[in-house]
Formats: structure tokens, sequence, C-alpha cells
């Protein structure tokens, strides 16, 4: 029996930490859970595995090779259907003999960790594949009934994925989709929306990452990508979630390329603090009011209330404009432009969702002020134009700018921009960016009084009060841009924003493969990468022993990484390498000679087909009506409306409730929600010139004014 300290220190060896081990008295498999839960050097919450092993029948002369499956406690485990999976007879139970000749254990010892590098290759291991994936803590048996680790379901991938050869393959499968297919006819009673969502586990998920189809629960796709990717990770805040590295990178690409452009349009970033008092908050009081249930709130330090509660900025006009009055005196010291990148806190009760609904966000929130109407109307657009850019050059997502209706603007400002995307799997509208036009609203006397002199009174008794914009980006971009990129195989990340570009692979390299070749092809794969990077490519050669070309293949897919270069022996010899493209799948080799020009061309060709296509899909999906009829039929169809709009709010509320199904509990989530405006669009030349007095309104026939997008929305 191995003392818990060897296994850690060979866990260490893998940069695995346990997030906890405990000793405890000889537990069977029913008391286990129990000692665990009353120990106080337990995680407050966990999940036991099971590991169980069979003994396949297998045909006379050959040695019998022993099933083991890893399972979490709660799934019921269909042995017969994993042995039919893997082409394995009549599966049966292990006797403690053979639990004793292979793994030197008990039957209450049995954990991922008894598979070592001398056992692994004797069995055949099934680990269930919503483990991995999980946010649990697991505990796992440290060879022992008297001593338990917990480790995360992707450390224990990790784990038995250093063992794994090629001979050995470790297979992921969905135990609880296998579970509902083995089922015989009649079995099974799902309900149609269970069954849906059974239908979205993949057959065969060895082979594929994601294991949830994008096309039937988009949701739980989504999620599953986020995670599998290590762009996310849940926290045990409601609402809140951690950015990981890979996700944080694309925001700091983001931060880059909009600092240099804003630094060229004169703004400053700056910071203000995350606090604000009540009776500041309270001077935005007309327009707060439809927004105070979100405002979280600070009313006690340690155990002593405070005299007054303090706010957590949601937003930050009122924190900046007290500053903005007391820092402006003169039009001189006109146009300030300030922006700063910061979080801030929305309390939100609709369903979260990671990087579109968070209750916690980062953002960048631009605050201008200008001596004038034209000046300040100028820098909203080219504002929604850098949005525009951020979405469409870096991300590959296609948005379409225009002007929110009186409804859906920012009510606290004169008029709303906004830069509109589409995400095609759920049909729904997305509001990606807003720059908004304050007008003097905020600088008015009863506000925040900010005011020069007018220079164009030569008397100077004129005041005149400055014209504001506020404008926002929040890294709701990173998820939209995972939505419409994302597919069954994982995150597909467009070249610019990707921080590994390009992969390198070793491939080819067998048993019969020499120490010598083997290095060489390694090599071969370093130089390669560091060519790539001399030329500004993000490349990365992966090395990792103990890990097949086809896991590193899997591995990467799920991250998105924009090109693989697979390089083996075969390759060397014609001096060339195999590329592969995330987005497409297409394989073409390249000659070695050629890739310093060829591979920083190829990720241009991906980032440009990957925005040709969403935009493809966009402009497919943008109906033009202008029949009622037409309208909720078109919503149905995932699509979005454009039509011709008399732009009154009465008539938008009743396209609402009208554009709803009234027979369904309503959610803003449900398909049958009820549609909103999206945006009237600045280019109106898509669709034929709207006729004062003769085009009307689809909705409600009154004269329409402007082409605008209608549809369900997130
Ligand atoms: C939630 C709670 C309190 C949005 C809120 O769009 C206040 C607000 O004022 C609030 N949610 N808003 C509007 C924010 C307007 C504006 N602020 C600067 C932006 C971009 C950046």
């Amino acid at each position: 029996m191995a003392s818990v300290e060897s296994i850690t220190q060979s866990l260490a060896g893998l940069s695995i930490q346990p997030a906890a081990a405990v000793t405890h008295t000889a537990t069977d498999a029913t008391s286990w859970r129990e000692t665990l839960q009353a120990s106080s050097s337990a995680p407050a919450s966990f999940e036991t595995l099971k590991t169980m092993v069979y003994k396949p029948k297998t045909a006379k002369a050959a040695t019998p090779v022993p099933l083991v499956i890893i399972a979490r406690e709660s799934t019921d485990v269909n042995s017969a259907a994993v042995g039919k999976k893997l082409n394995l007879k009549e599966v049966r139970v292990a006797s403690e003999d053979l639990l004793n000749e292979f793994f030197a254990l008990d039957k209450n010892s049995l954990s991922p960790l008894m598979l070592t590098a001398e056992t692994y290759p004797k069995v055949a291991t099934v680990l269930d594949a919503s483990i991995a994936s999980s946010s649990s803590l697991f505990a796992v048996r440290a060879r022992s009934s008297t001593t338990t680790l917990f480790l995360s379901g992707k450390d224990i991938l990790t784990y038995l994925r250093t063992l794994e050869t090629q001979d050995a393959p470790l297979q992921e499968i969905d135990l609880e989709a296998l579970k509902v297919d083995a089922a015989p006819a009649g079995q099974v009673k799902a309900t149609p929306v269970k069954k849906e969502k059974d239908d979205a586990k993949i057959e065969g998920a060895v082979q594929i990452a994601i294991g949830i189809k994008k096309e039937v629960d988009f949701a739980a796709w989504y999620t599953n990508v986020l995670i599998k990717a290590d762009m996310m990770d849940y926290y045990n805040v409601s609402g809140c979630y951690i950015l990981r590295p890979w996700s944080y990178s694309i925001w700091e690409v983001i931060q880059d390329w909009f600092n240099v452009r804003i630094r060229e349009m004169g703004v400053q970033n700056a910071y203000f603090p995350m606090f604000v008092s009540a009776k500041v908050l309270e001077r935005e009081k007309d327009h707060i009011e439809g927004f105070s249930p979100e405002v979280a709130w600070v009313t006690r330090a340690g155990q002593s209330e405070l005299e007054e509660p303090i706010a957590v900025r949601p937003t930050s006009e009122t924190v900046m404009y007290p500053y903005y009055a007391k820092w402006i005196k003169s039009h001189r010291d006109l146009p300030l432009k300030l922006n700063q990148w910061n979080n801030v806190v929305r309390w939100e009760f609709k369903n979260p969702q990671p990087f579109l609904r968070t209750r916690e966000f980062l953002w960048q929130e631009g605050h201008t002020a200008f001596l004038t109407k034209e000046e300040a109307d100028k820098e909203v657009r080219e504002i929604l134009d850098l949005y525009r850019q951020v979405y469409e050059d870096l991300l590959a997502v296609p948005v379409i700018r225009g002007v929110k209706s009186e409804k859906e603007k920012f009510a606290g400002g004169l008029y709303t921009t906004t830069v509109e995307g589409f995400v095609p799997a759920t049909g729904r509208g997305i509001q990606a960016g807003t720059s908004h036009c304050l007008g003097q609203n905020f600088s008015r006397p009863e506000m925040f009084n900010i005011f020069v002199e007018d220079p164009n009174d030569p008397t100077n008794q004129t005041k005149a009060y400055v014209w504001q914009n506020s404008w926002g980006l929040s890294t709701r971009t990173i998820g939209v841009m995972v939505m419409i990129h994302g597919d069954n195989q994982g995150l597909v990340l467009p070249p610019r924003v990707a921080s590994i570009q390009v992969v390198i692979v070793p491939c080819g390299i067998t048993a019969k493969t020499s120490d010598e070749q083997r290095k060489s092809i390694n090599y071969r794969c370093e130089e390669l990468a560091s060519v790539l990077k001399s030329v500004g490519v993000k490349a990365k050669a992966d090395l990792r022993e103990g890990y097949t070309p086809g896991f590193k293949f899997n591995d990467w897919e799920q991250k998105g990484v924009p090109l693989r270069l697979e390089i083996g022996p075969a390759d060397l010899k014609k001096s060339q390498t195999l590329t592969v493209r995330r987005d497409t799948g297409v394989k073409a080799p390249l000659p070695l000679a050629e890739v310093t020009s060829a591979v920083p061309k190829l990720l241009e060709t991906i980032q440009a087909d990957m925005f040709k296509r969403a935009q493809d899909t966009y402009f497919s999906r943008l109906k033009e009506v202008t029949r009622w009829e037409d309208v909720v039929p078109t919503l149905d169809d995932k699509c979005v409306v454009v039509m011709p709009w008399c732009e009154e709010e009465a008539c938008e509320d009743d396209i609402k409730e009208r554009s709803a199904r009234s027979d369904e509990p309503q959610d803003e989530r449900a398909p049958s929600a009820g549609a909103k405006s999206l945006c009237i669009p600045f280019d109106q030349s898509r669709w034929p010139p709207i006729e004062p007095g003769k085009t009307k309104c689809a909705a409600c026939g009154k004269d329409a004014k402007r082409w605008t997008m209608f549809g369900r929305s997130y």
C-alpha cells in the first residue's frame, strides 16, 4: 500500500494538487460518504467516485483484460452497454481475487489512482465523460480504504491521460447517454424535453470533444465549450465566473487594440472608485429608477453597520460627473475625454450566462464632454465604428450599426447607437456595444451642473452646458464570439485574437521509433515554432511526453487553436508539414521552405473566411417583412425581421405582446418570447426606399419612417 505522501508526491509531479487529504477509519462504499462528511478536513461539498472492475468473457486462449469503469456515485452504470461499445463479451463483476492479483487492493480501496504505469496497459479503462468537465471536487481513495484525496475531474483526467499508451487509450464515454441509448424500447420514459437533451449528447463521445450538440442543447453546449477550452470556471457566488487566461487574453487583445485607437482620438485612461454614496447615486434618480433593483449595496464592515450604505457602481456616470463639474471651468478644458477599464456590478435575477449576463463584468466605459453637439455626434459614430471593428476585424463577428428606438435607448441620454450581433443557433439578436449621446441631460443645473462660459458670448454672461457622450463595450464580446464560431469539437478562435495561433504536433512516433529519431522530430518542431515566431506568428510546439498525437489534436481543437501543423518522419523526408485548419478541418501539405510566407497568409485566410461565413449567415437570416402575418413565423424560423416601422413606442409595446405566444409561460429565453426592436440600421440602402405617406408600418399600418430590425434577443 502506497503512503498518501508518495501518492501526493507523484501527483505533484503532474502539477496536480489535491484540494484536501483525509485519513479516516476503514470504510466500505456505504459508510465512506458519511465518514467524509463528518470529517472537518473534507471540503464542504464533493461527490464520491466509484471505480468498478469487470472481467469480460474472452476467447479461450486469450488473457482476460479487466475492464475498469470510473463513474460518479450517482450514475447508474450499464456495464453491458459499455462492454458492447468496446466489443467485450459478457462483462461480469470481477472477483476479489482478481482485484488482488491486478491491483493488490481490496474492493474498498479502488479508485483511478489504483491505476499505475504498470497496471494501466493491462486493463481497459473507461472514464465517464461528464467527470472531466464537472466543476465538482471528487473524493477518490488513495489506494487504501482509510485515506481519501479530493481531486477535480480535470485532474483525474490528467492523471489517467499520463498513463495512456497507444495500445491502451483512455475511453471517455458519456455513461448517462449510453444508458439511454442502450435501454430497450419502451423502457425509457423521457419527457420530450429530456429526450431532446439526451439526443444532444453525442454518440461515440470518445472521438467528439464536446459531448453535447450545439444544435440541440445550445446552453449546455456553450458552457461546456467554455469549460473544456479552459476559458471559464464556475464560482461559488451565483452569477459570477472566473475568467481564465485563455479568455482573459482575448480581452487583453481587445484592450490593446482599443487603447491605441482611442488614444489617437485624444481619450485618456483614468480610474475612479467603485463605490458610490447613496446621495450621489440618486442624483441620477429619474434614469436609475428602472435599474435600482440591480444595484448592490455595502451595508456592513465586519460586525458594524455602516452609517450610510454605499453602492457598488453599476456604471460610473454619477461617480465621474461631479468631478467633470469641478474640472471643467473654461471652454479651454474641453473636450474632456476619459475612459476607464473596470468592473461593474449589476445584481440581475434573470438566468445568468457566462460572459453574456453576469453579476460582475469587465468593460470599458468612456465618458466625454464637448462644447458642441456636432462634436459629440461625431464622436458617438467614431466610437461605434471602433466597436464594429473590434467585432468584425478582431473577433470575425458581423454586427449591424444603428440607432435604438426611444423605448430601447439609455433613458438618461439623448439617443443611443448600437452594434447589434446575431446568434444563429438561437435566432436571437444581441446588443454588442453601445455609444450614447447624453445630450445636456447630465450637465443641466439640476443634475451635475457642468458648464463653461460661452466663448461666443462677448459679455461672458451665458453659461454653455456641455454636451456629453458615454460608451461601453464589455466582456460580452467574448461570449458572442464563442457562440458564433464554436462547433461540436469546441471553441474556434479567429487567428487575430488567439494567444496560440499555430500548434505544432510531432506525429508518427511509435514504439519502434529510436530515441534519436524522436529527438530529431521534436527538434524540428521546436525549430519550426521559432521560425514562425520570428515572423510574428504565435506558434507553439506541443512536445508533451506521454500524450498521444490524437489526445493533443483533441486538446488544441477544444481550445480552438486556428491552425495545426503535424510533423512526422514521412513529412520530414519530404521536407513538408501537414496543415490542418480548425475552422474547416481542411488538411493540406505545405513545404517547410514556404512556411514563413504561407502560414501568416493562411491565418489571414482563416480570419477572413470565418467572418465571411458568419456574415453570410447573419444576412441570410435578416428577413425583409412587410406584412404582420409574416413576422411571427419569421421569428419562429430563428430569423430577425426587418420591416418598415412607424417608430412609435405604443406600437413597439404592441409588437412585443403580439409576437409572444400567450399560451406559454414567458421567459426571456423561451423561443416564444416577444420581439423587441434591435435597432434602426444606419444603412437603410439595403432595403427599398421608404416612400413617405405610402409605405406603411408592418405592425400597425400607420406611416412608416425607417426599416427597423425586430427580433427575440439576449
Ligand atoms: C444598472 C443599474 C444602475 C445600465 C444600470 O451603456 C444603472 C444602470 O445606468 C445604468 N444598467 N445603465 C446604463 C448605462 C449607460 C452607459 N454607461 C457608460 C453605457 C455605456 C457606458
